[in-house]
């Protein structure tokens, strides 16, 4: 019998400059040289040279063999083949023992669905608003399972719609479907949230808190570009230290029911990081993102160094399952949280929210309830729940 795997793989906007290299051809005859010709070539070539007649239920034995073929950052093949196949070969088996992936990937014990975290309003390089903070998060903490935590943040994401209406506002969407209006600043995305939170009938801080992700590695690139270190908030042009950051981030999560903020600083500000976990690490998640890469020696340092207590997942940012799996198990020993992630640029492959389930994980980022790419992992999660 033949059983088939297949998977697509997600492209990130906003990328940190440690994450595995994404092969894309540079040709700019084809997609703006977005192309990906080499990298399939990749796959049918080399890896599947390599890879065929190998035992698909070794998995760890398969991405080693990717790990030492791509070689550093994967460079030699690009981590979007690698992991490309790395899924494949797992949805593949699960496949082939009649398993729903989530149950093979987890086993019996994988039975934890995870609270998402919907990204309602959006901003920085995922839309051309003038907004900063890149994302503007919802968690319906309160829900008691996934069936009503989607119906929360639908009723929170259409309540929000009519009041950005009402004010005047554009409704049209950036990359992972929330709303991305020019505001006056970034507070008042937390005022309008607030507001369709209460207007949907929910108490903020009680059922639903709140999570942005601050991808600070941008304005600390941006004020780079002006020569100057720190965070330059590059739509508007306000420019903090390290420490006013800190004092900024501090004061949001004493303004509002914040409960995660990812990225709050740059991915090479370290002792930045340091910093803000000593203020803040006891308060609120703090996610490393770009810090971090789902990179187990980045992440090992971190942990060594007191930083953040939350990883961001991102299986793309490695390139193969095995290191995605072992990236959670570090955190899981070490009293870290993780949440599993999708990108900004999606597709409507559904792996992250089975991974979400199998690892028992906790949390989800997967985008507004809108758009069919965000939507299906929200989806698929309500399928699981029904089975488990
Ligand atoms: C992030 C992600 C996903 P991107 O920064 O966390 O929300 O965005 O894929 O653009 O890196
Ligand atoms: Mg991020």
């Amino acid at each position: 019998m033949v059983f088939l795997g297949k998977s697509i793989v997600p492209s990130g906007a906003s990328t940190g400059a440690f994450e595995a290299l994404e092969l894309r051809d540079n040709d700019d005859k084809r997609f703006g040289g977005k192309g990906v010709l080499n990298a399939v070539e990749h796959v049918n070539k080399k890896i599947a040279n390599k890879i065929e007649g190998m035992n698909v239920y070794d998995q760890i034995h398969i991405d080693e063999e990717l790990i030492n073929m791509a070689g550093e950052n994967k460079t030699k093949l690009g981590a979007n083949a690698t992991l490309g196949v790395s899924i494949a070969v797992c949805k593949a088996a699960a496949e082939s023992l009649g398993l729903q992936l989530y149950r093979y990937i987890g086993g019996i014990n994988a039975k934890m669905m995870p609270i998402p975290m919907m990204n309602i309003l959006n901003g920085g390089k995922h839309s051309d608003n003038n907004v900063n903070i890149q994302e503007f998060m919802i968690m319906p903490t309160g829900a008691t399972n996934m069936k009503q935590a989607i119906q929360m943040g639908a009723e929170v994401y259409q309540a929000l719609k009519k009041i950005l209406k009402v004010n005047g506002y554009a409704t049209s969407v950036g990359d992972e479907g929330g709303f991305a209006p020019d505001l006056q600043n970034e507070e008042e995305a937390f005022k309008y949230i607030l507001e369709a939170i209460k207007h949907a009938g929910y108490e903020p801080g009680k059922d639903i808190n709140l999570a942005i992700d601050v991808a600070a590695t941008e304005m600390f690139d941006a004020a780079k570009k002006g020569n100057r270190e720190g965070y330059e908030f590059w739509k508007t042009g306000e420019f903090k230290t390290t420490d006013e950051m800190i004092a900024y981030l501090k004061t949001l999560t004493e303004k509002y029911p914040l409960i995660s903020i990812e990225d709050g600083l740059a991915e090479e500000d370290w002792e930045g990081w340091k910093k803000l976990s000593d203020t803040l690490k006891e308060k609120v998640m703090l996610v490393g993102d770009d810090i971090f890469v789902t990179n187990r020696t980045r992440f090992e340092k971190g942990i060594k160094k007191g930083v953040a207590n939350t990883i961001l997942i991102k299986p793309n940012q490695i390139g193969t399952v095995t290191e995605t799996l072992d990236c959670i198990e570090v955190a899981k020993q070490n009293g870290y949280k993780s949440i599993i992630s999708h990108r900004s640029g999606e597709t409507e492959d559904t792996f992250i929210a089975d991974l979400a389930v199998a690892v028992n994980g906790g949390y989800i980022k997967s985008g507004a309830p809108c758009r069919t790419d965000r939507v299906a992992k929200y989806n698929r999660l309500l399928t699981i729940e029904s089975e488990i």
